[in-house]
């Protein structure tokens, strides 16, 4: 008894010791994973192993103590004080954005991911930018590659680090925009690296998510706009998890404001640095991106090198990446980084958050006035809506970096299909009910429209399918899949006028070279920021027609030939951006078999079903599905042969009270409008 209950004890403590070593290790936010590292060539591949745990937690959370009236509480451990609003959020080992993942080319990744959300939601990681070759069950995205993991389960991701250069993981779903979020680097050995010559560092700690931020859940903010009221402003602008929103009064110091710290960049006089910075964005805004006195010479987007360009800024939608070079030949001193929301109903053009970048000797300078100051170049990259000039650089005016003078050709298409991605002004019956609350004053009638506009691809909105299209892809009824191919030759006109939504999915065989013409008609001035999973694009051509345009025209003018596709050297994106009223033309060779989501990185815009699924090859040939691999979904019921309930004799509707054996059923089906969900076979 007494032996029994010593090792009970025993138990007791070590697991509790167990717990308290795993909530510190997990925790060095300073000490570097052992696979950040020099990459060497020769490589001398390493296993990176991660543990991922998710919860939902708080931020400005009593671990921040005294923050932000002492700064140094700020930085404690487990004190997240973003903006200074505290709301939940959730987190990866209680840090935000979570845990940096940075790795050499040819290492392999793992990840084991636990789910300890306490609301009992689901989880997906998806590793935004990873072509997942071979590997297309560790694509993270619940109900195309794999099940959402379930709370309290753990799914571990393992893929080889073979896309090189800068990504992030994050959440595919909502928690993304709750803070479910971190970097991926995949470092190459100088030999392989095409612009090593062109800096001195590239450093750890110069890997920045910048990103909005709103000061509320997102599904508090998501059944805002679609059931209340359209508020598509992001509350604030941060840049790694940190910025400035709320004013805190210090009493003890002459009622001074203070506010929470904002993120500091250590550089040194004279040497040059490769900066890597990754939009979060939730919202539909931009972040455009300056250093107060310095030039930034861009060298990489979406993890592919470009020919340099210097620049005075550059702007990110969600989802893209860019590398730059700062060259620190300023005076020594401390600057402003800034990042500005930029396409977006933002709140006036003081919308922006700042980092101070501190010279080596400088640290104990007083800040710079926060004013802005020009920047030495005018030019900008990649900006929202400007046409290209010798000023503005759009990303069909930059260039892949090749090696000396090649000439990289654009493979030819085999296939080209025109397709269009907008907010329609459809009655979507899952945001107004046609009779109880419907769309349109007058049936038909536009100038009548009320509704919430739908976020479609080619005039369907993206239903996600009741088991993962990638590993239950038999146990799919046909009635919840279209295909592309079908939406666009049969139901154009139809889905224009009322509400279509199914599982979209455009079936292209294994090695054919697919052009994607991307037309935004320009029902609204937005962006839409079109992600690809397991691609990255080759950009052909981008361009604006008017302030709105049509597919047709866009085809018209197509044909007519009077649009021209660059042919060699095209920067190649995982992430592009038609302007409204334009169209952007990609390729893609289609060799990597899988189903790849293919959707606007927008938050609320895919949550709404802003999607559509590229299903590559078939089944013989993708890889084999790994061995007790997840299953999940269906419509599971009892049929009466295999019921092992006693059926007892039925009571008679006077005795009962009800009219019949499954009263909900009925009334669910009396009462319920069923949106057109045009079935057909992919
Ligand atoms: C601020 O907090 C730190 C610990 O986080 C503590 O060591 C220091 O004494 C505090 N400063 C003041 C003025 O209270
Ligand atoms: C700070 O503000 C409070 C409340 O407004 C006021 O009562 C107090 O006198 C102020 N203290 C100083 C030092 O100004
Ligand atoms: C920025 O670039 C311009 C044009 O190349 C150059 O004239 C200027 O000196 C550069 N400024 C800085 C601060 O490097
Ligand atoms: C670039 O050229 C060098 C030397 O000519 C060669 O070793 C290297 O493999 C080439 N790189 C690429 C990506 O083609
Ligand atoms: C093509 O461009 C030419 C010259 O701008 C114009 O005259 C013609 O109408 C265009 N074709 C179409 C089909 O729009
Ligand atoms: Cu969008």
């Amino acid at each position: 008894m007494a032996s029994s209950r010593f090792a009970l004890d025993a138990i007791l403590k070590t697991s509790l010791m167990y717990f308290i070593l795993l909530r510190i290790g997990v925790d060095s936010r300073t000490d570097a994973h052992e696979c950040f590292r020099t990459c060497e060539w020769p490589p001398n591949p390493m296993i990176c192993r991660y543990e991922f745990t998710v919860e939902w937690y708080y931020s400005m959370s009593t671990s921040c103590f005294d923050c932000p009236y002492n700064m140094t509480d700020c930085t404690r451990p487990h004190c997240i004080p973003i903006n200074g609003v505290p709301r939940g959020i959730v987190t990866i080992n209680m840090q935000f954005p979570g845990p940096s993942i940075q790795v050499c080319e040819f290492d392999t990744i793992e990840v084991k991911v636990n789910n300890e959300m306490v609301n009992e939601e689901s989880i997906a990681i998806h590793w935004h930018g990873i072509h997942q070759r071979g590997t297309p069950y560790m694509d993270g995205v619940p109900l195309v590659t794999q099940c959402p993991i379930p709370y309290r389960s753990s799914f571990t991701y393992r893929f080889q680090a073979e896309t090189v250069g800068t990504h992030f993981w994050h959440a595919h779903g909502q928690a993304r925009a709750n803070g479910a979020v971190g970097s991926l680097i995949i470092r190459q050995a100088a030999a392989a690296e095409i612009h090593s010559q062109l800096y001195d560092y590239d450093l750890h700690e110069h890997v920045i998510i910048m990103q909005d931020w709103i000061n509320q859940l997102m599904i508090d903010r998501f059944t805002k706009i679609f059931y209340g009221v359209l508020d598509l402003l992001p509350d604030s602008l941060l840049i790694n998890g940190k910025g400035r929103y709320r004013e805190f009064i210090d009493e003890s110091s002459n009622n001074q404001s203070v506010y929470t710290p904002r993120e500091v960049f250590h550089v040194q006089r004279g040497k040059r640095y490769r900066f890597r910075t990754i939009s979060n964005n939730l919202m539909d805004c931009l972040v455009e991106v300056s250093i107060d006195h310095h030039n930034l010479t861009i060298i990489a987007s979406d993890g592919a090198p470009l020919q340099p360009v210097e620049a005075g800024a550059y702007d990110m939608i969600t989802g893209e990446k860019f590398d730059f070079i700062l060259d620190a030949s300023a005076e020594i001193g401390k600057y402003w980084m800034r990042i500005k929301g930029r396409g977006c109903p933002g709140p006036g053009p003081g919308f922006e958050e700042l980092a101070l970048l501190v010279y080596e000797g400088a640290a104990g300078l007083p800040d710079p006035p926060e004013i802005e100051q020009t920047n030495p170049l005018e030019v900008i990259v990649n900006p929202f809506n400007r046409k290209s000039s010798e000023f503005v650089k759009n990303i069909i005016d930059l260039s892949a970096a090749v090696n000396g003078t090649e000439q990289v050709p654009v493979p030819e298409a085999d296939e080209t299909h025109y397709m269009v991605a907008d907010l329609e002004l459809v009655n979507n019956n899952d945001y107004n009910h046609p009779v109880y609350n419907p769309a349109f004053g007058v049936k038909g009638d536009l100038s009548t429209y009320k509704g919430v506009p739908s976020p479609q691809i080619n005039h369907v909105s993206f239903k996600l399918p009741s088991s993962p299209l990638l590993t239950q892809y038999q146990d799919l009824s046909e009635f919840e899949m279209c295909s592309t191919k079908s939406v666009l030759a049969h139901h154009q006109e139809r889905c224009e006028n009322e509400h279509c939504q199914c599982t979209q999915v455009l079936h292209v065989e294994l090695g054919k070279v697919v052009e994607i013409v991307l037309v935004d008609q320009g029902n609204f001035k937005l962006a839409h920021a079109m992600h690809i999973h397991g691609y990255r694009f080759q950009v052909l051509a981008q361009g604006k027609l008017g302030e709105k345009t049509t597919l047709d025209e866009v085809k018209r003018q197509d044909k007519a030939g009077n649009i021209t596709r660059r042919t060699h050297n095209v920067p190649h994106k995982d992430t592009v951006f038609p302007t409204y009223g334009g169209y952007v033309i990609v390729r893609f060779v289609a060799d990597n078999p899988g189903w790849w989501l293919f959707h606007c990185h927008v938050s609320p815009h895919l949550t709404a079903g802003m999607a559509m699924v590229i299903r590559v090859g078939s089944d013989k040939d993708l890889p084999p599905v790994p061995r007790n691999f997840p299953r999940c979904g269906g419509d599971w019921h009892q049929d009466d042969i295999g019921s092992t309930v006693p059926i007892k004799p039925a009571p008679t509707p006077n005795s009962a009270g009800y009219n019949g054996r499954y009263p909900m059923l009925s009334l669910a089906v009396g009462g319920c409008v069923v949106s057109t969900i045009i079935g057909m076979l992919v």
